[in-house]
C-alpha cells in the first residue's frame, strides 16, 4: 500500500457553494469568472453569485430542495455554471447528461436519477421533450434557458427576484451530483458524488494542477463530465480564474479561441493532442499565450505529448482519475518538467493506493531503491471516492469493497518514487475521445437487429494511436449483411461519440462456460491479427 507522498491537507467541511464562494472578496467579485468564447459576453463572479443565489430562490419557491433530483442537458455556455451552482444551492441534487444523448439515453438517466425538474437549451429541446414526455415531466419543470414557447426560461426565474433559500445539509452524506459512468461493466450508473467529494478533490487537485487567478482557462471539456465539472468549472472558479466556454470542438474555432481571448491554460483529452501535434493549421494561430495543456480521461502517448509542448512551447502535463472518484487520483505537476509524460505522475493528497496482481490477488511489491513495479489492477482510497451506485447495490459492491477500497479496473505500475503509469485495462469500459463508451450498450443495439445472431464490442486503435470501438459480429444463418448495414444499424440507435467504427465478421463469439464474453480472446485475436 502507499500513500501520498504529498503531506495531508484538511478538507473544509463545507458545501461545494460555501467552499467556492463564500469568501469571495469585493475586489474578487469583480474579476471575470465566464467569457462566451464565441460572442465574448463576460460574466463577472458578482452577476455569477447573483444569479446563481435567485435561481436557487426560484427553484426552492416551487418547493425544489434537499430530496430533489434536477437533470441538466447543457452544452458548454456560461450560464452552465449558474444553472449548475443554483441547482445545488437549493439543496437539489444535479444530474448532468450527456449533451449528445439519444432521446432514449437521456430518458434512461432521467428516470434512473428520478429527477423531476429539467433544464436545457433551445436547439437540444426536441431531444429533451421527447425523453421528458415519457416521464410525464411536464412543459412547465422542463426550463429552456435561452427561452421556448411555453416553457420557463432562465431569465423568468432569475426575474422573480426570490433570495437565495437557507437550506442545511450534512457536507458528507448529501448528494451533490449524480454523473453517470458504467464503471467497470454493463450501462451507465448513477454515481453518488457528495458535497465532501467535490470539495475535497478541488484541494487535492490544487497543488499539483497549479492553476493562478489570471489563468484565462479554455472549456472546451463539456461541464456535464465530472473532468469538466471538477477540474474545469469549479477548480477554475475556485481559483478566480476565467473560463473561456467552446460549446463544441470544432479545430479552427478552437484555434481561434485561444489567440482571440490569450487563453493560457487548455484542458483537453489525447485526440486534440493529435490535433495540435500534428494539424497545419496550428500554425496558422498565434498560441504564444498558451502556459499548460492539460490531458486527462485516456491515455496520452508520450512522444505525442513531447511534440505538443515544442510545438507550442508550453508545458505538457496529465491527470488520471475516474468519475467514481470525483475525478482526480493522479497528476504530474504541471512543475515537473522532468516527469515522463506518459506516466499519470503522483498521488493526490489524502490517497492511498494498492496494485494487486490480477492472477493471485496479491499486493505487488513496491520498488525498493529504483526501478518499477510489476503490473496490478490500482486500487484507490481517500476522500473523493463516491458513495457508490444510485440504487444498485451490487453493482456498488463489485467495485468498492468492505475497507473503502475502490476497484478502479485499470492496471498500473509504480516506480519507487511514486511515479504510476497506466498499462492495460481489466475493465470493458471503451474511451472514445475521453468519452465513456460502454460495450454492453451497443452489444444490445446490436443484437436488437434482426440479422445479428451475437455480438460482441471492445476497444481498438485507429491509426492515430486513439481509441475506438470495434464489433465482432455473428450473421444469422441464411442471413445477409454487411459492415456498413451494421455500423449504420448502430448510428441510428446511439449517440455519435457511442458509434461502431470497425465491424469484423466472426464465427462465434468466445465466451467463458458462464456466458460472459471473453474480451481478452478478442484483444489477443486483434493482437495477433
Ligand atoms: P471517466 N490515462 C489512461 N487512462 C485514463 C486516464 C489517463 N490519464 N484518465 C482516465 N483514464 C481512463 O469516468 C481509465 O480507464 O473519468 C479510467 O478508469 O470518464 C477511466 O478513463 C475513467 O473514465 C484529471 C482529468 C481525471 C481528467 C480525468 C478523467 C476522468 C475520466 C483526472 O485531472
Amino acid at each position: 500500500m502507499a500513500r501520498s507522498t504529498y503531506p495531508d491537507l484538511t478538507v473544509p467541511d463545507t458545501s461545494i457553494y460555501e467552499f467556492l464562494f463564500g469568501d469571495l472578496t469585493d475586489a474578487e467579485l469583480d474579476r471575470v469568472a465566464l467569457i462566451d468564447g464565441a460572442s465574448g459576453a463576460e460574466t463577472s463572479y458578482r452577476q455569477l453569485v447573483g444569479q446563481i443565489g435567485l435561481l436557487a430562490g426560484a427553484l426552492a419557491a416551487r418547493g425544489v430542495g434537499v430530496g430533489d433530483v434536477v437533470a441538466l442537458l447543457c452544452p458548454n455556455v456560461p450560464a452552465f455554471a449558474t444553472v449548475f451552482h443554483g441547482i445545488l444551492r437549493s439543496g437539489a441534487t444535479a444530474t448532468t447528461i450527456n449533451s449528445l444523448y439519444t432521446p432514449d439515453e437521456i430518458a434512461n438517466q432521467l428516470t434512473d436519477a428520478g429527477a423531476t425538474w429539467f433544464f436545457t437549451v433551445s436547439p437540444l429541446l426536441p431531444g429533451a421533450k421527447a425523453a421528458a414526455a415519457r416521464l410525464g415531466i411536464a412543459d412547465d419543470h422542463l426550463v429552456v434557458l435561452d427561452g421556448a414557447e411555453g416553457h420557463p426560461s432562465l431569465r423568468d426565474l432569475l426575474g422573480e427576484g426570490h433570495p437565495a433559500p437557507e437550506v442545511s445539509f450534512d457536507p458528507a452524506t448529501h448528494l451533490a451530483v449524480l454523473p453517470y459512468s458504467s464503471g467497470t461493466t454493463g450501462r451507465p450508473k448513477g454515481v453518488m458524488l457528495t458535497h465532501a467529494n467535490l470539495v475535497a478533490n478541488i484541494e487535492q487537485a490544487r497543488g499539483s494542477i497549479g492553476l493562478v487567478p489570471d489563468d484565462r482557462v479554455l472549456a472546451v471539456l463539456p461541464f456535464f463530465h465530472i473532468y469538466g465539472m471538477t477540474a474545469l468549472l469549479n477548480y477554475a472558479l475556485k481559483l478566480r480564474a476565467a473560463l473561456v466556454t467552446m460549446p463544441r470542438f470544432d479545430l479552427v474555432e478552437f484555434l481561434r479561441i485561444i489567440s482571440e481571448h490569450r487563453a493560457t491554460w487548455v484542458f483537453i483529452a489525447p485526440p486534440i493532442a493529435v490535433a495540435l501535434a500534428k494539424h497545419p493549421l496550428v500554425d496558422q494561430y498565434d498560441l504564444s499565450s498558451v502556459r499548460v495543456v492539460f490531458s486527462g480521461a485516456a491515455p496520452l502517448d508520450g512522444a505525442l505529448a513531447e511534440l505538443v509542448a515544442s510545438r507550442i512551447g508550453c508545458t505538457v502535463a496529465q491527470g488520471y482519475g475516474m468519475t467514481e472518484t470525483s475525478p482526480v487520483t493522479h497528476v504530474i505537476p504541471t512543475d515537473r518538467d522532468d516527469l515522463d509524460r506518459s506516466s499519470i505522475g503522483f498521488l493526490v493528497p489524502n490517497t492511498e493506493a494498492r496494485l494487486v496482481d490480477v492472477e493471485t490477488g496479491v499486493d505487488v511489491e513496491t520498488p525498493a531503491g529504483g526501478g518499477t513495479s510489476e503490473p496490478g489492477e490500482l486500487l484507490i482510497r481517500g476522500p473523493q471516492v463516491m458513495q457508490g451506485y444510485l440504487g444498485n447495490a451490487a453493482a456498488t459492491a463489485e467495485m468498492l469493497d468492505d475497507d473503502g477500497w475502490l476497484h478502479t479496473g485499470d492496471i498500473a505500475t509504480v516506480t519507487a518514487d511514486g511515479v504510476y503509469r497506466i498499462v492495460d485495462r481489466l475493465k470493458e469500459l471503451i474511451k472514445y475521445k475521453g468519452y465513456q463508451v460502454a460495450p454492453a450498450v451497443l452489444e444490445a443495439v446490436l443484437l436488437g437487429h434482426p440479422a445479428i445472431a451475437d455480438a460482441a464490442v471492445i476497444g481498438v486503435l485507429d491509426a492515430d494511436g486513439q481509441e475506438v470501438p470495434k464489433a465482432f459480429v455473428v450473421v444469422q444463418p441464411g442471413a445477409e449483411l454487411d459492415a456498413d448495414a451494421v455500423m449504420a444499424h448502430v448510428t441510428a440507435h446511439v449517440a455519435p461519440h457511442e458509434k461502431v467504427r470497425v465491424v469484423e465478421f466472426i464465427e462465434v463469439i468466445p465466451k467463458s462456460s458462464a456466458g460472459k464474453i471473453l474480451r481478452k480472446d478478442l484483444r489477443a485475436r486483434e493482437q495477433a491479427a
